[in-house]
């Protein structure tokens, strides 16, 4: 944007005089300020998204009294939106001008072994380094980007980004629904200054970081503006690396259909939706039919150690205005995505035991099978053959367990079975405290595909491992 136009937005949009006489031109709408970045297509080749993604050193303004010093993917926090198709050839050319060494994890997606941004697999980019991710988008849904190095530091500076991968028959925007949104939740906990403390405290390191500043696409407590009436979409992302938002907005019951790669064959209605770190859901709503303004707010929640005694945070505002929408959408069906994986008594169950204490240091650890990641035991599996994973969580608090290559679909909780129209293809789950889940998975992939805890501390303190995808 030039100079002369951002003066013009600043002083009419500050006034509330968007396009009222004597505020001049352009004709041009005011800028939504929480669209996110794109990056351009470099490549000319039919169903092929080729970008160029640099990691460096940038300072975005989180409303401290000066900008953050932050690590960014091309400039932005958080880094471009990569709209594609399923079945799109997506090819990244990552450079690397950190002071240090990270990789890109590609979060949900369904990739060879070597392009999944692993550094015990295919290494780390090393600082100015560079390396091109190149494969095939399997699967619709909504996915995200990633360090896998050092991830509570690389994640909290910035380093996130979102795959938004288009089904065959996805609601129209103008048809099927009102207005579509991709939000990106997050926390980030910045001194008075702007700068990021160095100290973790001890509650951050047993609970996981929690910042001291919400954001939605990278905006401070941003207003959001809402047609009376409208039917919404929204599919929202939590990158936080510790907060688990619990969301709510006086009078409105969201309507869930999807989480991660897949869709509910079930749909459900909620008034409050919680999201742990890494989770995304598919949810639509209808706007109120009379103006006015709403919070978003994410509702208390206990996760464990105490943690739900707090009061609500107001994340964003709804500034529900303008013409009405009258014509009464009805929420769009949505075809399930995944098929459920065939589970039997001859099924391999893998056990997997999540736990919390300290080592003889006396530092927080998080253990799997009773050790820390990288000494956790790998444990094998067959491509294309079921198994289950069976995660005891021993623990006073809830972990929300990732694994990579592959989706799962949870077949129970304590014995209690899921509804088969309440499976979906999940990658990232909340392992209640106290709690058991068997999840039925299934690769199609060879190789070393990782799980841990999304608490970036606590994978970093442990909770993390390997399952070996023989052929
Ligand atoms: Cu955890």
């Amino acid at each position: 944007m030039k100079a002369g136009v951002t003066r013009f937005f600043a002083v009419c949009a500050a006034a509330g005089l968007g396009s009222v006489a004597g505020c001049g031109t352009p004709e041009a709408p005011l800028p939504d300020p929480l669209a996110l970045a794109t990056a351009a297509n470099e490549s000319g080749a039919p169903r092929t998204l080729e970008v160029t993604l640099t990691a460096q050193e940038t300072s975005w303004d989180f409303g401290a009294s000066k900008p953050s010093p932050v690590w960014s993917y091309n400039g932005t926090v958080p880094g471009p939106l990569l709209d594609a198709r399923v079945g799109d050839r997506l090819v990244v050319h990552f450079a690397n001008r950190l002071p240090e060494a990270t990789t890109v994890h590609w979060h949900g997606l369904r990739l060879p072994n070597g392009m999944d941004g692993a550094p015990d697999v295919s290494g780390p980019v090393a600082a100015g380094g560079t390396f091109t991710y190149d494969f095939i988008l399997k699967d619709a849904g909504l996915f995200w980007f990633h360090p896998h190095l050092r991830t509570d530091v690389q994640v909290e500076r910035g380093l996130t980004g979102v795959i938004r991968v288009r089904g065959v028959d996805e609601p129209v925007v103008g048809t099927d629904v009102d207005e579509e949104r991709v939000l990106v939740f997050d926390d980030v906990r910045v001194n008075d200054d702007g700068t990021f403390p160095t100290y973790l405290d001890d509650n951050s390191k047993m609970m996981g970081r929690e910042g001291n500043t919400l954001l939605v696409n990278g905006r401070r407590t941003p207003t959001l503006s809402l047609r009376p009436g409208a039917l919404v979409r929204w599919r929202v992302l939590n990158v936080a690396n510790g907060r688990f938002f619990n969301f709510h907005i006086p009078g409105v019951s969201f309507h869930v259909v999807g989480s991660d790669g897949g869709s509910f064959a079930e749909p459900y209605d909620t008034d409050h939706l919680l999201i742990a770190p890494a989770e995304r859901y598919d949810v639509y709503f209808r706007a109120p039919s009379t103006p006015g303004m709403l919070p978003l707010t994410s509702e208390p929640y206990d996760r464990g150690h105490d943690s739900g005694v707090r009061p609500p945070v107001v994340i964003a505002q709804l500034n529900v205005s303008g013409a009405a929408v009258t014509s009464s959408r009805p929420f769009p069906n949505v075809a399930p995505i995944a098929s459920p994986i065939p589970v039997g008594a001859g099924t391999p169950r893998l056990p997997f035991v999540l736990a919390e204490g300290t080592d003889a240091r006396g530092e927080f650890k998080f253990t799997v099978n009773g050790a820390t990641y990288p000494n956790v035991p790998t444990v094998s599996t067959r491509v294309g053959e079921p198994f289950v994973l069976r995660v005891e969580n021993q623990s006073e608090m809830d972990h929300p367990f990732h694994l990579h290559g592959t989706f799962f679909q949870q077949l129970d909780r304590d014995g209690v079975a899921i509804a088969a129209g309440r499976r979906v293809a999940k990658d990232t789950i909340v392992i209640p405290a106290k709690a058991t889940l068997n999840l039925a998975a299934n690769f199609d992939e060879p190789g070393m595909w990782m799980y841990h805890c999304h608490i970036n501390e606590h994978s970093e303190a442990g909770m993390m491992g390997m399952i070996h995808a023989a052929r």
